[in-house]
């Protein structure tokens, strides 16, 4: 596997996701992506001289520029973090990748759902790390291959053995705070600027520097409705995974002083999981730091849930950490949609108690909306259209993403839509029908059998059928109708100088 000059050309993508601008996040490629950028850290930091490592992020470089790289790069071995609507962009770099000789390896939420599925159907993949922490794993397959190692040992690897055979080694829990790659930014410092600049003309407005260089950060994955989880949250494993805090501000130091960041964008799941590791952060804040979130120079950005944001002083606390913007899913605008959301207590109304705490905290917010939740009514959409009307006059928002529900593998609709017979996150089917039955729905044997044989043991989906199945089957209302009042609420936000944007569909 030794390249003769050189060491191991890796190629590592994000894959692109090119699709109508009205479909994407209002944060997409404002950031990089820095999970491979961990995987690149380690591999270099290991491997050193034995391998040569690029890193191509799809959000900024067009599919047919991935595919040039290709040609000239050469790698032998290209590895592509794949989502389930990135999917089938990975599926046309990885055929050509392997038409160029490299093998391949996929990684990310798509690949840990359905590794097997993937190396069945996609002859040209050769690996899937069906591991949601890919640094180990990945590290044990280039070591593997540069050292003639068996595969068999490659935690949460599948692959095909000698005879052709799909295997899948069992996977590991990877603790954070036993270790956590900082990614090295060096990797990426030509780039730097581009997300940058593209994050001030979209958000430029909503600060006081004259620039800004945003970074993500993960330093604590996890969920406190992990247990239960929202009806569309596809996250791979919600369970709370805490990095040290230390070395997290070291990071931000690092960062700050050498790359000029100064927006970090902590993506856990739900910055309110672990009021701990808040603690430990606030605790361990060095004063360097701390003058600087006092003076505006550095700022963070995290997810959180509402109803975690009226407890524990937890605003007050994120306002001294330096968060200037959180990302709520604050859903709709009606309590029984949020019930039927699986949002865990959360009401309209302990929304708009967060969105006043936050406001009078100077924290601006990112808001997303879902219209077609499980029985979804013309009436409850209406409900939130006035519901978001109502709140934009409480709160700064930074932008208001209003979507359609999009089912996504490995979440609770995922299960009443295919997985209905061997659910994941209800008991069994009878919990289903009573959850379908509570909104007004009743689905015919025959409707659910044509669709789990049309989803179930698939890899590839078509976006807008499912879509479409799943409004026709599991709400009152229909999808044209849907798209038409997302239209006009959107027209509504950017005429009050709010960005827009689609978080899931
Ligand atoms: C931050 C975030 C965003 C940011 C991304 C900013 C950026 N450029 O990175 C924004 C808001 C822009 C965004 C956009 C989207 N997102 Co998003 N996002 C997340 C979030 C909250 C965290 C991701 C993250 O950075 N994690 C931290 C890094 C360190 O971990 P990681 O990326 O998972 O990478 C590790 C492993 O997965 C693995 N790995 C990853 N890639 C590879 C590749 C190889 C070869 C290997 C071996 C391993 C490997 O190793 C990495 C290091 O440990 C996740 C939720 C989650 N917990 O995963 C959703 C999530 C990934 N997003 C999701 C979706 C659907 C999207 C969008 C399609 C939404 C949309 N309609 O536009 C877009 C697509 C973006 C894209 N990549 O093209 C879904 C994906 C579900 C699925 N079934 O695939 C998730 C799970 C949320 C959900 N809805 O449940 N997202
Ligand atoms: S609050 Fe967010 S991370 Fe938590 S279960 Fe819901 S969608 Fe998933």
């Amino acid at each position: 596997m030794k390249s003769l000059l050189g060491g191991m050309r890796i190629l590592l993508i994000n894959s692109p996701n090119e699709v109508d601008v009205t479909h994407q996040n209002s944060n997409f490629s404002l950031f990089p992506h820095i999970g491979i950028v961990q995987l690149a850290t380690r591999i270099k930091e290991t491997f050193k001289s034995e391998v040569v490592i690029k890193i191509v992020d799809g959000g900024i470089v067009p599919l047919a520029t991935i595919k040039s790289i290709i040609s000239d790069f050469k790698p032998e071995l290209t590895g592509i973090s794949i989502l389930t609507p990135s999917y089938i962009f990975g599926l046309e770099i990885a055929s050509f990748a392997k038409k160029n000789k490299s093998l391949v390896i996929f990684g990310d939420d798509h690949a840990i759902f359905f590794p097997k599925i993937i190396l069945e159907k996609r002859l040209y993949v050769d690996f899937i790390v069906a591991n949601d922490v890919g640094e180990q794993p990945f590290f044990e397959l280039i070591d593997a291959l540069i050292n003639k190692k068996p595969l068999s040992n490659v935690c949460s690897l599948a692959y095909r053995d000698e005879e052709g055979f799909i295997k899948l080694n069992p996977p590991k829990k990877y603790l954070l705070s036993q270790i956590n790659t900082i990614p090295d930014l060096s990797l990426i410092e030509d780039v730097l600027p581009i997300y940058g600049n593209k994050y001030y003309q979209t958000y430029g407005h909503l600060h006081n520097q004259k620039y800004v260089r945003a970074i993500t950060v993960n330093n604590i994955r996890g969920c406190e409705n992990g247990r239960y989880r929202c009806s569309y949250c596809s996250i791979a494993d919600l369970a709370i995974n805490s990095g040290n805090p230390v070395k997290f501000w070291e990071m931000v130091h690092s960062y700050h002083e050498m790359y000029g960041i100064n927006l970090f964008f902590e993506v856990c799941d739900s910055f309110t999981a672990s009021s701990r590791y808040v603690i430990s952060l606030l605790e361990s804040m060095p004063i360097n730091i701390s003058k600087k979130i006092e003076n505006g120079e550095i700022e963070f950005m995290v997810y959180a849930r509402a109803l975690g944001l009226l407890k524990k002083n937890n605003v007050d606390k994120f306002k001294r950490l330096g968060i200037k913007r959180i990302n709520i899913g604050l859903d709709s605008g009606d309590s029984k949609m949020l019930e039927a959301q699986r949002k865990n207590k959360t009401s309209n109304e302990t929304n708009l108690d967060a969105l006043h705490l936050l406001n009078q905290a100077d924290i601006t917010v990112h808001g997303s909306f879902i219209f077609g939740a499980l029985g979804e009514t013309e009436e409850s959409i209406q409900y939130t259209i006035d519901h978001i009307k109502h709140s934009i006059n409480e709160v700064k928002f930074s932008s208001i993403e209003v979507s359609r529900l999009y089912p996504l593998p490995n979440c609770p609709i995922w299960d009443m839509m295919v997985e209905f017979r061997k659910p994941q996150f209800y008991k069994n089917t009878d919990e289903i029908i009573s959850a379908i039955q509570a909104m007004n729905i009743t689905i015919k044997q025959d409707i659910w059998d044509e669709l789990e044989y049309k989803y179930s043991n698939q890899d590839l989906f078509v976006a807008e059928e499912m879509m479409l199945d799943w409004y026709k089957n599991f709400t009152h209302v229909d999808k044209t109708y849907v798209e038409n009042c997302i239209k006009q609420i959107d027209e509504f936000i950017s005429s009050n100088n709010i960005n827009t944007g689609n978080n899931v569909g």
